[in-house]
This record gives C-alpha cells, structure tokens and sequence, in this order.
C-alpha cells in the first residue's frame, strides 16, 4: 500500500476486513481443479497479437476466453494477476485508448487464447469510438466459433450498471456464454461484497447467457484469482 493511503489502521476508518468475516470470493471449486488450472496458467503465455478490425485476428485453431470490461474496472490488472506476470496486459490510468482485441497465448504447447477486448463506457469516449467498439465486439461475438466464453468484469463498488448492459445484452444475443466477475473486491467490506455478490447473481439468472455463479476478485489481495483461473479452464471444456 502507498504511504499516502488512508491508515487502515486507523479506529475511525477500520479497514474493510478489520472486523466482521472475511472476504468470499464466491463459487468454490475443489483443489485438484484448482491446482491443474494453477498449472495450466504456470507455463509459458505470451502476447501474441493486437487486432484493430477483424481481418487481424488470429486464425481460430484454438480455443478462446474473453476478457471485457468498462474502462478502468481492473482488467490489465486482473489478467496479470490471472497470470501471475506483472506487465502482461499493460495497466493503464490513461482509459479508452486501447481500442483493439489483444491476444494472449496460454501455454506450450498452446492450450487457449486469452483475449482483452477494449474497455467501453469511458465517458469522454466521441460517438465515433463507441460505434467502432459496438460493430467490432459484436462482429467477433457473432463469428468466433472458438470463443468458449466471455468474463464481463464489473466494479464490485458499483455492481452491473447500464452502461454494462450493452455488453451483456450483445453477448445474449450471439449467444456467447459469459460469466460475471467482480472486481476490486478488496476496495469494500466483506458484508457489503456478499449483498453486490448475491445481486449480481440474481440479474446473472435472468439473463439468458450468463453463467448463474458470480465470482468475487481482488487483484489487489489475490481473493479470487486462483478460482478465476480454475473458472477460465472450465469455459474450454
Ligand atoms: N484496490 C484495488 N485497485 C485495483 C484493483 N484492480 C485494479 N485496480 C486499480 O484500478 C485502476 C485501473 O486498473 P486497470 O487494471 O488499469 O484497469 P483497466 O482499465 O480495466 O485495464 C488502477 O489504478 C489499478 O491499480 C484491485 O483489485 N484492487
Ligand atoms: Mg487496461
């Protein structure tokens, strides 16, 4: 933590997990999963490529999971921590200028692909951006036979808001299955994260194409991280 936090220590400003029971990530996945998904993200992964527009994709040859998120709500930091490399997806305070689909190669020989698709919602972004974001994710959702799923990042601060909505209504639409993953879960109390966990899962079970488990991340403490890794290699089947 930086000198210039707010002392956790402080009586007046008890830190998040200073009192009351700790933090859950969520869905609990048994220790041999846990510990071949440890495995699986322990060998080499390396960025491969940045598409702008579709015709720079990598061929589909094998199979893919998807990062989105809006701008700013820990998806550099998440992958790294995903990961475990510090400056895999470079973190950034800089908002909305990544406009384009990286990709990551898993493994040796390769396993999976991850994909970092551009923030949305960065509310300087001019319409000219939003409309190229909405043509590009949409064209790779509908065509991407080898996209097994997608993780929707939402602040655990705020929960899904209407400016994560487009994104999950596009992925009900092309029938892309998508899990939701909070973040920054360490940023409140664990009370207030089990009440934005338990909402978040009650608007994933109306939605047509969502994964009905919510899991709750810190990049920050590592709460989350290994049953996220253990959730992306349930998405390949
Ligand atoms: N406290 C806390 N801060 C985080 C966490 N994840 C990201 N951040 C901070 O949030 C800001 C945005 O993170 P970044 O990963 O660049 O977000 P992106 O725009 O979605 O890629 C940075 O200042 C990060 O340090 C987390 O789990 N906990
Ligand atoms: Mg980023």
């Amino acid at each position: 933590m930086p000198a210039s936090a707010p002392s956790a220590a402080s009586p007046l400003h008890p830190s998040p997990s200073a009192s009351g029971p700790p933090p859950r990530s969520g869905e609990v996945f048994d220790a041999e999963t846990l510990e071949a998904a440890r495995k699986t993200f322990a060998g080499p992964i390396a960025f491969l490529k940045s598409a702008p527009t579709l015709e720079f994709i990598p061929d589909p040859s094998v199979p893919e999971v998807a990062f989105a998120g809006r701008s700013n709500v820990g998806k550099s930091s998440l992958l790294n921590a995903l990961t475990g490399r510090n400056a895999l997806a470079r973190t950034s305070n800089t908002p909305g200028r990544t406009q384009e689909l990286n990709f990551f190669d898993v493994g040796s020989p390769l396993v999976m692909r991850l994909v970092d698709m551009p923030g949305y919602g960065f509310a300087k972004a001019p319409p000219a951006v939003v409309k190229k974001w909405r043509f590009l994710i949409n064209d790779f959702l509908r065509g991407r036979q080898v996209l097994k799923r997608a993780l929707v990042l939402i602040d655990a601060r705020h929960g899904i808001k209407e400016v994560d909505r487009d994104i999950l209504e596009m992925l009900d639409k092309a029938a892309v299955s998508y899990r939701i993953v909070l973040t920054k879960a360490d940023k409140i109390k664990a009370t207030e994260l089990a009440d934005v966990t338990q909402a978040t899962i009650e608007e994933a079970r109306k939605r047509a194409a969502a994964h009905p488990q919510v899991l709750a991340t810190s990049s920050e403490t590592g709460l989350g991280i290994a049953e996220l890794r253990a959730a992306v290699v349930e998405a390949l089947g």
